[in-house]
């Protein structure tokens, strides 16, 4: 497999795959890549490696799926030589991981920083990606891999005046790189997703005052955050294949964790409350894998929602606060759960106040303050920890034209269609990691990436032993798989919550359940079967005679 020498936009560089972002999957992707002898070039907009990890340096900023957990596989020397300093490594420990692989993998050479993606065409004729990037260059490519992330796209919010206030406004995802001192400021923060959670604890403990604005309250769990001694990582080492075993086929979400054996409304109230103060005294997600109907029987969800709620009012003093802080209009875990540290118990503090936004909402910015409900709450500098435009985001941002001049952005203006999360019928040769439709962000996502990229591989390999070039998805496999996607997601509590998996988050974004709520292990045999029995429900095509499956 060679990229053809005559591209059809006369581009200066030809290589057999391009990837786009140089985080965790950009990075797998090319050492795989590489292992196959493909040329692969890499453009990443940031100034390093490590994606939504380079970009959300806010205070607090940690991972929520453990670290010996969230961390590659591929390698077992990796796995073995590497040391997280805690349960949950903070920001700066996980970037500085990913810059460990990029240099033992050596892979910095490949990828060109501070570049965008702007526009990827398919052209008919030679079967080839034209590649253009913000420094105005064009590559062409046979395969173009988007490892553009699920979280990577920051959603500013539209709020009158936002543009004309005095102060300094901080977007958690888009963090300056130096530290940010808060010491004697009014420091006003919007948005109480896992973000804000985060960083509410720290940054109180450095602000004059700290003013959250909430517009939905979320359910958290304790991290129970604390060093790793040698004895816990070597457990984890020790046991590792036996772990990424389970991660990748029994854990639904891909993180070890024992396995529930009945529902919440088995057993009786005494039991069940044992049973959530255990997994809360424990900390962590694995809090919803207590029972296993807890995403799908109200009933049951309620008592862990109530259990939850309960303990939100035990800490919190002040009951009005407590009372805002509880999550009532949605079903624990459809918005995805939060973990934290010290979260409730900060708004204790005397320097932190919290504003209900949802009965009132943000009237306005002025120069020096939040207004709401006709009063003015000031603040010197705004923290907005307002999320994403999850999922699609960050590829809608690029200019990509498939078949017939297809965008990407037009076939997808009713929601994302994609057969497997992998490939959208239309756009040959242009694979999607971790994308919609995929188990992604319901997943650990570094078990996610290493599926995809290793299924991605595999594929290449197929289609150059069999002398093929194009492959697409099948229009009638991808609205079949959309439906599935679709009917599995209805079967659960999910679609309840007005939540970013749903797209609700951005106005104007079609609701539709995005990610693949089936289970990494169910969704890893699907995807094997189907490479299996030669790629069935895409299309492929030698370079002499493409096939051609219409878009839809
Ligand atoms: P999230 O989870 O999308 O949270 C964003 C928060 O910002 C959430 O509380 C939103 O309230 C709030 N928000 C968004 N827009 C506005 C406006 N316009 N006004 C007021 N409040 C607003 O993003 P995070 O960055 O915290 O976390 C994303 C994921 O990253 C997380 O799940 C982990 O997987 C890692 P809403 O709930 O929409 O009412």
């Amino acid at each position: 497999m060679s990229a053809p020498s005559s591209p059809a936009s006369q581009a200066s560089e030809a290589y057999d795959v391009v990837i786009v972002g140089a985080g965790f999957a950009g990075m797998y992707m090319l050492h795989r890549l590489r292992g196959l002898g493909l040329s692969a070039r890499v453009f990443e907009q940031g100034g390093g490696v490590g994606g939504t990890w380079y970009w959300n340096r806010y205070p607090g900023a940690r991972c929520d799926v453990e670290s010996m957990q969230y961390s590659y596989s591929f390698s077992d020397e990796l796995q073995q030589e590497w040391d997280w300093s805690e349960r949950y490594a903070p920001q700066p420990e996980i970037l500085k991981y990913a810059n460990h692989v990029a240099d033992r993998f050596d892979l910095r050479r490949d990828i060109q920083f501070e570049t965008r993606v702007d526009r990827a065409e398919f052209d008919e004729r030679s079967s080839t990606w034209s590649v253009t990037t913000s420094d105005g260059k064009t590559v062409s490519a046979s395969f173009v891999v988007l490892a553009t992330g699920c979280l990577s796209n920051a959603r500013k919010p539209d709020i009158k005046g936002l543009d004309i206030f005095k102060g300094p406004v901080y977007h958690t995802s888009n963090w300056p790189h130096e530290p940010i001192d808060f010491t004697g400021l009014r420091v006003g923060i919007i948005g109480t997703g896992s973000s804000g959670i985060q960083s509410v604890p720290v940054i109180a403990e450095q602000a004059k005052h700290l003013t959250v604005f909430q517009r939905t309250p979320n359910y958290s769990i304790p991290a129970r955050n604390a060093p790793l001694t040698p004895a816990e990582r070597k457990t984890f080492r020790d046991n590792y294949p036996a772990i990424r075993h389970f991660a990748r086929w029994e854990a639904r979400n891909g993180i070890y964790t024992e396995l529930p054996d009945r529902g919440a409304l088995d057993d009786g109230d005494n039991e069940r409350r044992a049973k959530y103060e255990a997994r809360w005294a424990r900390g962590g997600l694995t809090f919803m894998s207590v029972y296993n109907n807890l995403g799908l029987d109200k009933t049951a969800n309620d008592t862990a929602a109530g259990f939850v709620r309960e303990k939100i009012g035990e800490t919190v003093r002040d009951p009005a606060t407590a009372k805002a802080l509880q999550p009532t209009t949605y079903p624990i875990g459809t918005k995805r759960i939060c973990i934290d540290t010290d979260y409730f118990e900060t708004f204790n503090r005397p320097n932190v106040s919290l504003v209900d936004i949802k009965t009132n909402p943000i009237e306005e910015i002025t120069a020096n303050a939040v207004r709401v409900a006709g009063h003015d709450h000031e603040v010197d500098a705004l923290v907005l920890a307002t999320g994403f435009d999850a999922m699609t985001g960050s590829v809608a941002r690029i200019d990509i034209r498939g078949r017939g001049g297809k965008t990407l952005n037009q076939k997808w203006a009713e929601g994302p269609k994609t057969y497997l999360g992998l490939m959208s019928a239309g756009f040959p040769n242009l694979f999607i990691i971790t994308g919609p439709g995929s188990p992604s962000v319901l997943s650990n996502m570094i078990v996610s990436i290493e599926q995809h990229v290793d299924w991605i591989a595999d594929c290449l390999v197929y289609m150059r032993e069999q002398g093929l070039a194009t492959m697409e998805a099948d229009v009638d496999a991808e609205e079949k798989w959309v439906a599935h996607v679709n009917d599995v997601a209805h079967g659960t509590l999910y679609p309840q919550a007005n939540s970013w998996y749903m797209g609700a988050n951005i106005p104007g974004k079609p609701r539709i359940f995005m990610p693949y709520i089936g289970g990494v292990g169910v969704y890893r045999q699907i995807c094997n079967d189907i490479a299996a029995k030669g790629y069935e429900g895409f299309v492929m095509g030698r370079a002499e005679q493409p096939r051609r499956a219409a878009a839809s």
